[in-house]
Formats: C-alpha cells, structure tokens, sequence
C-alpha cells in the first residue's frame, strides 16, 4: 500500500482504538482512493489526509429530561461537526441506545463524502443521543427533544450547521426541536433543520426522499448493467423511514418486495408486502412488525436470534439494506450469493460489513455503496433549505424530478470515477474516489485550515 496512506491509516488507528465503526469507515475510504493518493504526492506535504480524518468539532453535552412519573434522566448529547468545506455542517440526528462518539464520528465522516457527491453546498456533521425513543410517552419525546435544544441551538444556524432525522428521529421530533429553537432564538429560521413538516417549512418529498432516490440510483445501475427493477424480487431490511419509501419506489417501478423487518424479525408475504398497512404499523400505531400478521395471516413471521437477520436468508434479486451499520455481514453476504442476488442497495449507512462487500463485489453482484445511494435524503433536505431561503415552494413533482436528476448525476459519476481508475462496475471505490476528489480540490483551495 501507498506509504502516505498507511501511516495515516495507522496514525488513525492509534489515535481512535477505541472508535471500531470509526475506524471502519476511515479504512474503507482511504484504502479505495489509493490510486488517486498515487499521483498526488503533495497530499502528504499538506497533511491533507490527517486533516480530513480530524473532525473540526466535536460537542458531547448532558440532555436531562423529566418522564411521566416524575424521574429526572440524564442522557448523553452529541453533535460532531465534521467538516464545512463546501457547505454548513449537514447531517442527521440519531436518537438510539446505542449511540456513542465512534457511531456519531463514523456517521459524520460519511456524510461528508455524501454530501460532496450531491453537489449541492452542504459540508458534513451526525448528532443525537444514546435517549432510547421506544415505549416513551409523546410527552417524553418532546421534553427531550426540548431539553437536547437547550444545548443544540447555540451550535446550529442556517449558514452554521443544519441537523435533520435519521434513525428516531422523524417528523415529530424534528417538529418538537424546531419549536424549541424557535422560542429560544425569538425567530423563524427555517432553514436550520430539514425534515420538517410541509405545514410549517419543510419540502414536499423530503420524508420519501431517501428511499426514492436509493431506487433511482438501483434503477440506473441495473440498466448501465442492461437490467431494470421491473419484475424483480426485493427484501428491504428495516420498516422505518427509508425503509418504508424505498419500498413504495420498487413497487411502483414493478418490483415484488416479499419482506420488511425490524430489530425483533422480518415478515415475509410471496404475495408482495402491502405497504399501507406498515405505514399504518409504523408511522401511526408506532408498533412492532410482527403486527402485519394481525392483517395478513396468511404472512410469515421469524424471529431474529443472533447476528445475521433472518431477512437475508429469504430468496431475492436484490437486497436493500435499509436498518443500521453492520447489519449485513459475511454470512448473510454468502446466503444472498447462495440464492442468487443480483444487486444490493445500501439505504442505511454502512450497512455491509467490509467482507460482506468485498464478498458481493468477488461474486459479480452489483453494490449500490451508500454514500452514493442513498444521498437522495440528504439532497433534498438541501432543497428544502434553498426553499427555506427563497420562501417559496415547489411542487412534489418538482422535488422529486430534482431528486431523480441528482441522483443520475450522482450515479454517473461514480461510474466515471470507478472506470477513470481501471475499477469498471466497483461503484464503491467510485463513489469514494468521486467525492475524495472534490473535497481535495476544495482543501487545497481553501489553505491550511
Ligand atoms: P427509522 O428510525 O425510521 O427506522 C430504522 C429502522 O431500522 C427500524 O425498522 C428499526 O427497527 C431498524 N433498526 C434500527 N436499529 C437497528 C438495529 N440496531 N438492529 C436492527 N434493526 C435496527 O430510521 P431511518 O429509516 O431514517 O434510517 C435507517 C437507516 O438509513 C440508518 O442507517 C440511517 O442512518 C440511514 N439514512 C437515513 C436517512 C434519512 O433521511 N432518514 C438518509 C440516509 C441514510 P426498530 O424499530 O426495531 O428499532
Ligand atoms: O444519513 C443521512 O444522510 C441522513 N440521515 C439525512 C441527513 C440530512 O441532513 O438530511
């Protein structure tokens, strides 16, 4: 390996042993943009690498909040602004038990390259807390959600640093954190979260957004490969955002998606999942997956016991990742091959494990590596702040066409990027290699900051 990049990658680890999702997402990035590393030898005069791996900022706070019966609990806050090189700090907020600074870092660090690869002027942060939303009351939520502002506000602003949802965080979190900052600030600054609700400032098409654009970017994959989404066999793991719309996008591109899942088990209905009654689970009842059974007895249910999610064993053409990082693993990667998958589409962030990917890529199975294919969400909530800016608003059609037209760019680029470095069809290295670039431009444009 290129001498500059092991030594950074080494250093890397040195400094962050404790940091494994961390570290993972550093050494998949750095080890696939070795060729571009190759010609550019003043990268390691520049310390360029050292400083792309050094988050600008990183803020842990304490978010204590009253539940129902009068306890006072202390959470953990986080909000790590990762790099603003071509836009404010951008990304999501997690809300999830198992949020620590390795999984807000390794979030943070991916966004910036996503957020390159949309073009639009949006630099890279994550946030959340280790709160777990499940089985809290609707008071609960919106006294965290109240309670994490308190702290949040004074790091965020429209031209600072944007957040937005990700896992536990929807619709309604976003509406109880915005009320806050707006009493706080005294101002309407609608363009300092995204993901709001369309009655108050946000953007039609944002909530499908993610899902949309992961089967815009499959769709365009499929075809630079002569194949297309029509007629084909889909499993989606998760049930929650991105999950929910990804699926609505297959069905209405001729897709049959036989399975869902949650942490507790996957469904799996031959006869296609019907998607309003998730919805109905999910986004009304707040419920479990396993509730599709009470509509659709004629469904099966199993249960997850272990690593491997029961959903990677049932037989699909393509496999949507759509949950959390680490979800799909070597095993589940070999079952998928076994059965004869075609294509897999990373939804969720850094779902494959490094040797799942590697495992795909060995087996000629077409990767939709996330930060290219799932960037969809991110982009749009960057329409929904030029909205917020221009006050005015765009149809859904409107959206959603910017939408698509972002995410051919986005695939084009990852297949000129993968085929400029001998790498044709490894949209993995593309997407890394495509977005590096773009931020080394802008590093070394802007000096030694
Ligand atoms: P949601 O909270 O809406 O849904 C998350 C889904 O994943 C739920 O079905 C949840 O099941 C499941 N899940 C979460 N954690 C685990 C776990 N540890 N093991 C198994 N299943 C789990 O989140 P989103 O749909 O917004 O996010 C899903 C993924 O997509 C995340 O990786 C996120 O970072 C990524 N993403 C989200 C974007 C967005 O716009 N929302 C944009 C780009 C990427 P359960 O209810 O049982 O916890
Ligand atoms: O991982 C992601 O890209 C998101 N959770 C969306 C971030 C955003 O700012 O819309």
């Amino acid at each position: 390996m290129n001498n500059y990049l092991a030594n950074v990658i080494s250093r890397t680890e040195q400094m962050n042993a404790k940091e494994p999702e961390y570290l993972q997402a550093v050494r998949e990035v750095l080890t696939s943009i070795e060729p571009v590393i190759n010609i550019h030898p003043e990268y390691d005069r520049m310390a360029l690498l050292e400083r792309l791996v050094e988050p600008e900022r990183c803020i842990l706070f304490r978010v204590p909040w009253v539940d129902d019966n009068g306890k006072v609990v202390v959470n953990r806050g986080f909000r790590v602004q990762f790099n603003s090189l071509i836009g404010p700090y951008k990304g999501g907020l997690r809300f999830h038990p198992s949020v620590n600074l390795s999984i807000m870092k390794f979030l943070g660090f991916e966004q910036i390259f996503k957020n390159a690869l949309t073009g639009l002027p949006i630099g890279g942060a994550k946030g959340g807390s280790d709160f777990d939303p499940k089985g809290k009351s609707d008071g609960e939520i919106m006294r965290f959600c109240q309670s994490f502002m308190n702290e949040l506000y004074r790091h965020i602003g429209a031209d600072v640093d944007v957040p937005a949802g990700d896992i536990g965080v929807g619709g309604r979190e976003i509406g109880y954190l915005f009320g806050q900052y707006k009493k706080i600030r005294n101002a309407y600054e609608g363009g300092v979260l995204t993901g709001k609700d369309v009655c108050y400032g946000g953007s039609l098409a944002r909530k499908e957004a993610t899902g949309y654009g992961l089967m815009f970017f499959m769709r365009e994959m499929l075809a630079a490969h002569d194949n297309s989404v029509a007629g084909k066999t889909v499993t989606i793991s998760g049930s929650g955002n991105v999950a929910i719309y990804a699926c609505e996008k297959a069905q209405a591109m001729g897709a049959n998606v036989v399975a869902m899942s949650d942490s507790n088990g996957c469904i799996y209905d031959s006869e296609g999942i019907d998607l309003d009654c998730v919805k109905q689970i999910k986004e009304v009842q707040r419920g479990r997956i396993k509730d599709y059974l009470n509509k659709h007895p004629q469904a099966q249910y199993f249960e997850r016991n272990g690593e491997t999610s029961p959903v990677w064993s049932i037989k699909t053409d393509i496999a949507l990742p759509c949950a959390t990082q680490n979800e799909l693993n070597l095993e589940a990667a070999k079952i998928l091959v076994s059965n004869g998958v075609v294509a897999v589409g990373e939804g969720a962030n850094m779902p494959c494990t490094q040797d799942a990917t590697d495992y795909f890529l060995a087996n000629n199975v077409l990767v939709a590596p996330a930060k290219a294919a799932n960037a969809g969400g991110v982009a749009t909530s960057a329409i929904e702040m030029s909205q917020n800016s221009m006050r005015f608003y765009y149809t859904f059609e409107e959206v959603e066409k910017k939408l698509d037209n972002i995410m051919v760019h986005i695939f084009n680029e990852c297949e000129a990027a993968s085929d400029k470095y001998g790498q044709h069809g490894n949209y993995v290295a593309g997407a890394n290699i495509a977005a590096f670039e773009k931020l080394a431009s802008a590093m070394v444009c802007q000096g030694i900051v």
